[in-house]
């Protein structure tokens, strides 16, 4: 595949590989790789936003923070500060010349060819530390943010933090959030909510969970085994300024049928509305009120249009 081939796919023509731009085409590994064999990577996911003002990046030095957290948990050391990393995003996203994107960073036990090791040791292989950069549209489909979506609880549990802690976001956990996505599709829903390892609600395959119950936004709290989303944050932050009562709770399933309204927060889903699980209707079948609302005040952060929470600084511009 040429660049301009994969810039008609909209992808980032270079790839960050370990503090250098390389070609897209380049950015290989081998098939003896740790990762490949034991799923040793994490991973970060961010939006990059066009907006009036340029090309800014949501929430840069969170996401980066919470990779060094993911890789410290799994012993791994990143060769790169926070501050290097979210130089590197800014880099990348500049030069795909892409007014919008999403932004991969992983970090990844590799293998050193001249030295190759195998086994599930991992602390003899090297550490990689990739960025991409893609145009991603809606993650649930065109219509989601606004019609919603029609969702399932999973047949799966989401892992226990004492086996897999959801608190790293793991390339690794992802094989659960695969089974829980499959399924879901596989019986005709957009996306699965899992239930943790003592039944309460969860999270999605990729997205954190809200649901409100007369007027107060009610989300499982993080030792639910959900991850500690940086969307979610934000959707927290914004309902206190908007004046909406913030709850972190466990929630039964049966009770998320009969909330007002239900909606999936995160980075590729951003805030979507769910207005069906498991076929029964949830609120009126659509984007409910509260949902709009805090969805119009996210959407005008973004946009450059409205300031964040507490005057924070939630957007890195990259021109
Ligand atoms: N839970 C899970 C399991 C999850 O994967 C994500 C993000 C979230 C919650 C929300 O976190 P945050 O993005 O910080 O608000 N999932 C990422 C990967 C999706 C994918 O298919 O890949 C994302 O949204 O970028």
């Amino acid at each position: 595949m040429s660049s301009k081939d994969v810039s008609t796919l909209n992808i980032g023509p270079r790839v960050w590989r370990n503090g250098e731009l390389i070609p897209w085409n380049e950015a290989r590994v081998h098939v003896m790789t740790h990762a490949i064999h034991y799923g040793s990577s994490v991973f970060e996911g961010i939006r990059a936003y066009k907006n009036e003002k340029g090309t800014a990046i949501f929430r840069l030095e969170e996401h980066m923070k919470r990779l060094i957290n993911s890789a410290k948990i799994y012993r791994m050391p990143i060769k790169y500060s926070k501050e290097e990393l979210c130089k590197a995003a800014i880099e990348t996203v500049r030069d795909s010349g892409l007014e919008a994107c999403y932004l991969r960073p992983v970090v990844f036990r590799g293998l050193d060819e001249t030295k190759p090791t195998f086994g599930v040791n991992p602390f003899p292989n090297p550490v990689d530390t990739y960025i991409a950069v893609w145009d991603w549209g809606r993650y649930l489909g065109e219509e989601a943010l606004q019609a919603g979506v029609d969702v399932c609880v999973s047949s799966w549990t989401r892992l226990p933090s004492n086996s897999m802690p959801a608190a790293a976001k793991a390339g690794a956990n992802y094989m659960n959030s695969q089974l829980i996505k499959m399924e879901a599709i596989l019986n005709g829903y957009h996306e699965g909510i899992a239930l943790d390892d003592r039944g309460s609600v969860c999270e999605g395959s990729g997205e954190n969970l809200f649901a409100i119950f007369d007027g107060t936004l009610t989300t499982p709290a993080t030792s639910s085994s959900i991850l500690s989303g940086i969307t979610r944050d934000a959707v927290m932050q914004i309902a206190g300024d908007l004046g909406i009562p913030v709850k972190e709770s466990s929630i039964q399933r049966a009770m998320l049928y009969t909330a007002d309204e239900v909606f999936f927060t995160g980075t590729a889903a951003e805030i979507t509305p769910i207005r069906s699980i498991d076929k029964i209707t949830i609120g009126e079948g659509a984007r409910g009120p509260l949902t709009k609302k805090i969805q119009d005040a996210f959407f005008e952060i973004i946009g450059g249009k409205r300031k964040a929470p507490r005057d924070q600084n939630w957007l890195t511009y990259v021109n």
